[in-house]
């Protein structure tokens, strides 16, 4: 018994060295953090040695780098993250400026970013990304098995969420309109939370993480971070939607978030460039 068990660690690990996932055999899963990001590269170790000598096995993610050279400030990169987080994959993370993106990044795609490489395939587009990866590695599902007429309401119910939030972020006097169009989407938004089947449940089609949430989450960790730091006025005004507050509360407290997170200050450094600060 203790021979095959060990048999099977072995094999394990050789299926890990081969593809660079893991399989659930060595406990819980956690993703591999890249230069600088907010987890710890794991230690080296036999399963170092092995992933070593393999080839381009494995999956690696290029993102925006903040100034230091860590992860920088991406909520596209982070939902693609937050996807991976979720089911458990191992990514390496390499956060590229400008100058530092590799040549066949700048070749077949624009540069643009995040790009996942999985083992040899490469795409860009984190709606893309997050898509392959939920067809590729389906455990657990994050499109298939949720309702799909709630599924429709929250993506027009979420639709405006991120450019009304990014509008007021960047305008850097007070402005009413872009305010107010904020505010209507963070009603249109509670609305929904309050009217579904399960108004309590903490995501947004249940109990559990969809491709929705993997995708929202990531901006209401903008909201959070930069509406507070430039537009604490307005961002006291959240408070009001009492779903939204009850929603935000769940999924920024979760396991998830806190592990895919890159630094506040990435947040503000990022913002404060697109505000021209
Ligand atoms: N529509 C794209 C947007 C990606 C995007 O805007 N990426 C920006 C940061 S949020 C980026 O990586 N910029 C750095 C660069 O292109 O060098 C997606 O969803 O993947």
């Amino acid at each position: 018994c203790g021979a095959a068990a060990a048999a099977a660690a072995v094999a394990a690990l050789l299926w890990q060295a081969a593809t660079g996932r893991r399989r659930g055999w060595d406990g819980p899963l956690r993703p591999v953090a890249g230069r600088g990001g907010p987890l710890a590269t794991p230690a080296p170790s036999a399963l170092a040695m092995f992933t070593a000598g393999a080839s381009k096995a494995g999956m690696s993610l290029y993102l925006k780098a903040g100034p230091d050279g860590g992860v920088g400030d991406c909520p596209f990169a982070h939902t693609v993250r937050l996807v991976l987080h979720v089911k458990g994959l191992d990514c390496e993370l390499q956060p590229c400026a400008p100058e530092q993106k590799p040549g066949w990044l700048v070749a077949d795609f624009e540069g643009k970013m995040p790009c996942l490489d999985d083992s040899g395939e490469r795409m860009i587009e984190s709606s893309v990304i997050a898509d392959y990866l939920d067809s590729t590695y389906p455990d657990p599902p994050l499109r298939k098995g949720f309702d799909e007429p709630l599924r429709s309401a929250a993506l027009e119910a979420t639709g405006k969420l991120f450019p009304t939030m990014a509008k007021m972020i960047k305008s850097k006097e007070f402005d009413a309109a872009a305010e107010e169009a904020l505010l209507a989407s963070l009603g249109a938004f509670d609305a929904f939370l309050g009217a579904r089947p399960a108004p309590a449940a903490p995501f947004l089609l249940g109990d559990t993480w969809s491709m929705l949430d993997c995708a929202l989450a990531p901006k209401l960790y903008v909201l959070d971070v930069a509406l507070r730091h430039f537009h604490p006025a307005t961002f006291r005004k959240v408070a009001g939607f009492p779903h939204v507050q009850r929603y935000m509360g769940h999924v920024l407290g979760s396991e998830a978030l806190q592990a895919t997170k890159y630094p506040t200050e990435m947040m503000i450094w990022g913002w404060s460039k697109a505000r021209g600060d």
